[in-house]
């Protein structure tokens, strides 16, 4: 019989752990809203309630042996070096025990891989210290900054504390979130500028190292509209904690119309900032075979040779020019100019051939 004494130290040890499970969203992994972070969370289940159950049977066995056969009840230590049987059991059952975490754990690993036919692709950009987001088909870019007010940060008065208690989603918010429609697949390829980042936005079931000259890629698929929330999870320079993650789920005719104003936006920019115009992105990147004629290259001011391609239309010349066309390369190999940069130099050179 277990001993009153015992009794009550289980009764205490349960009412000190239920609050904990009632409000699991504290103690465990976020709410899972995607199949990907479903599985993930299945899984950290399982394990974790495979490793208890390890721990009580080892420990049980271990604490049971101690006090059984302890030497002041004169027990004697029994002799079994080299004992085949134990040495099998204790190499085949953990063996067994691995190999059952290992299969459920592959097959998720390998979904997670899986970005195959995406519905959208973004890449996610790391820079010190903000993230770049480019929409590869729908031609949408923009940065996303911390929110979070800086004297707020900084503010070590007491009165800075309370506010900074008070304050909604502190240091997980941003100008600019990402904007996806629900139940849509999505690629995220990741990226950097600088330094090693990490795309993490944990309810989705995805964390991504976003590293200079390579690109990597991740994907989800929200199951529910609604903000999501994540950070940069790699130590990246002294503002490492201030480059957070926000992702909004919307209907699929929200995101419609937020693309469409994005886009408006994009234009709008690139026009009011004038920093590289149309002949600013030819003088530096179009000049050099544009000027001369290299390779056949119509060139600037060429009535002849720009006179048929101007009947194209300027969609077609666009698509030629983003996407490459004969020996003329993709962007003029400015590929890390945005689209409108590029559409500004074709424009300037068509202006010049009229
Ligand atoms: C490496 C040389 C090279 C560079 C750099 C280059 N082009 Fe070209 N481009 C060409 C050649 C060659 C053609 C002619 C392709 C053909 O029709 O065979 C061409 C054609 C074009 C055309 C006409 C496409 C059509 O439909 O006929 C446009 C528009 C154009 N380039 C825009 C640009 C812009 C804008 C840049 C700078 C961002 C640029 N090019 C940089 C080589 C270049
Ligand atoms: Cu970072």
């Amino acid at each position: 019989m277990i001993s009153k004494r015992v009794q009550y130290f289980l009764a205490a040890m349960i009412s000190a752990l239920a609050p904990a499970l009632a409000g699991a969203e504290r103690y465990n992994l976020q709410t899972p809203q995607t199949i990907i972070a479903h599985e993930i969370y299945d899984l950290h289940t399982l394990i974790f309630l495979i490793c208890c159950a390890i721990f009580v049977v080892v420990f049980g066995m271990m604490t049971y042996s101690i006090l059984k056969h302890r030497k002041s009840l004169g027990h004697k230590a029994e002799q079994f070096h080299e004992n085949t049987m134990v040495e099998i059991a204790w190499t085949v059952v953990p063996f067994i025990i691995l190999i059952g975490m290992a299969i459920p754990a592959t097959k998720t690993v390998i979904a997670m891989k899986d970005t195959s036919n995406p519905d959208i692709t973004i890449k996610a950009t790391g820079h010190q210290w903000k993230w770049g987001y480019d929409y590869l088909q729908e031609g949408v870019s923009f940065y996303s900054s911390l929110a979070t007010p800086r004297d707020l940060v900084t503010d070590q008065s007491p009165e800075g504390r309370k506010k900074r208690e008070g304050y909604a989603n502190y240091l997980l918010e941003v100008d600019n979130p990402v904007v996806v429609p629900v139940g849509k697949k999505v690629r995220i390829i990741t990226t950097a500028n600088d330094v090693i980042h990490a795309w993490w936005v944990p309810a989705f079931g995805v964390k991504q190292d976003a590293i200079p000259g390579f690109v990597r890629d991740t994907w989800f698929r929200a199951d529910k509209t609604g903000i999501y929330r994540g950070q940069c999870a790699e130590l990246c320079g002294k503002e490492h904690g201030f480059m957070p993650i926000v992702v909004e789920v919307v209907e699929q005719d929200k995101y419609v119309q937020w693309v469409a104003e994005q886009k408006k936006k994009t234009a709008a920019n690139a026009a009011a900032s004038g920093a590289m115009d149309g002949k600013g992105v030819y003088d530096k990147y179009c000049l050099a075979c544009h000027g001369a004629g290299v390779a056949g290259a119509p060139k600037l001011g060429d009535k002849a040779a720009w006179a048929p391609r101007i009947k194209q239309g300027s969609d077609l010349l666009y698509a030629h020019a983003l996407k490459g066309f004969k020996a003329m390369p993709p962007k003029g190999g400015a590929t890390d100019l945005p689209d409108a940069q590029i559409k500004a130099a074709v424009d300037y050179l068509a202006a010049a051939a009229k």
